[in-house]
């Protein structure tokens, strides 16, 4: 027993000498000092030795045992201490290296624009008014003198969910629905998505942003929607932004118009932004009809009010020069990181 005991000594002694590895070192701690391990099974068999034999053994065995844990753990020792050097000098970190560009979001130039014409009007004392985009149409239509059978309702194209329910294909009944519950003085703007079963292309997209403003109160004339309106397009386009009024006809209002400004990049000369025209349309607007006015419940012979309508899409490709609405939907960073 005694010569097993030393053959194992000098078997870990050898195999300590050679190992360059954690894990083949684990490996032979397991193999001779672990539950089931060599040195562990000798120490089991001493029952089958004599008495005067047993504590002799039982001593040497002790001492191998002790003398194999420790030179195991400082072997283990020595070896992570390599194992820690060779990583430090793998990992060294070069503190003069440009570091990770970190890329920081930005508003999309149609939120941009949007809180632009919020703070205008917030500016002139009107409030934001907001809706459902599912709507009656009674809200969308009858109410703004659009009944049924309606040439209008043919240049919006509607989707229908049931009947009389349709996605809204402007932001009209909000101001309806807020004319139905708030007596004048009404000053409010009304932003949202609409949708109109249109197919897309560079100019047409089935859901597209609107801002719509409506003012309602006594002795409210088109002086104050033109004095309005060209304070706001100063506010957009700059101060010596020069405007004009076209009559139009929409339903809803009467009279119509609709507003150009003078063409912001060439001042009028003609180019290719107001494609020739010196003129660049922006908006439509005019005077509420009184038969919305009654519609709502106000009386048309005590109050009047204006109204307008912006297309955001349009306003924003003629304010950058964008000729493809299709860009402000694709989410093609090289196009929003321009803004
Ligand atoms: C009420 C009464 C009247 C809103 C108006 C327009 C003129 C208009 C277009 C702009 C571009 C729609 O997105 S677009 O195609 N809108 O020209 N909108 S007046 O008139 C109203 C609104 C609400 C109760």
């Amino acid at each position: 027993m005694k010569q097993k005991l030393e053959e194992i000594n000098s078997s870990v002694e050898e195999l300590l000498k050679n190992s360059t590895e954690l894990d083949s070192l684990e490996e032979i701690r397991i193999k001779y000092l672990g539950k089931k391990g060599e040195l562990t099974a000798v120490l089991k068999g001493m029952g089958a030795l004599s008495a005067e034999e047993r504590p002799v053994i039982g001593a040497l065995a002790n001492e191998i045992r002790d003398f194999l844990s420790s030179e195991i753990d400082s072997k283990k020792k020595e070896l992570e201490e390599k194992l820690q050097n060779e990583n430090l000098v793998k990992e060294v970190i070069d503190v003069t290296m440009p570091g990770n560009k970190k890329e920081i979001g930005k508003l999309h130039p149609l939120t941009t624009v949007l809180n632009e014409l919020k703070d205008i009007f917030i500016g002139l004392g009107f409030e934001i008014a907001e809706g459902p985009e599912v709507e009656y149409d009674y809200y969308n239509f009858e109410a703004l003198n659009i009944p049924k059978n309606h040439p209008a309702r043919d240049t919006q194209d509607t989707f229908y969910i049931e009947d009389n329910i349709v996605l809204r294909t402007q932001t009209s009944p909000m101001q309806v629905r807020v004319m139905e519950k708030q007596k004048p003085p009404i000053r409010i703007i009304a932003p949202g998505v609409v949708y109109r079963s249109d197919a897309v292309d560079a100019t047409h997209s089935p859901v597209f942003n609107q801002i719509e403003g409506l003012v309602v109160d006594k002795g409210i004339t088109m002086a104050d929607l033109k004095g309005t309106l060209e304070a706001c397009m100063k506010a957009i386009y700059g101060n010596s932004t020069v405007v004009r009024f076209r009559p139009h006809h929409f339903p809803f209002t009467e009279p119509s118009a609709e507003l150009d400004v003078a063409c912001f990049v060439c001042g009028g000369k003609g180019c290719r932004i107001c494609k020739g025209e010196g003129w660049i349309e922006v908006l439509g607007c005019g005077m509420v009809h009184p038969k919305v006015l009654a519609n709502c419940g106000i009386d048309p012979e005590v109050y009047s009010g204006f109204a307008f309508g912006i297309g955001l899409e349009r306003l924003v490709m003629r304010k950058y020069g964008i000729d493809d609405l299709r860009l402000f939907f694709e989410n093609d960073l090289k196009f929003l990181k321009q803004f």
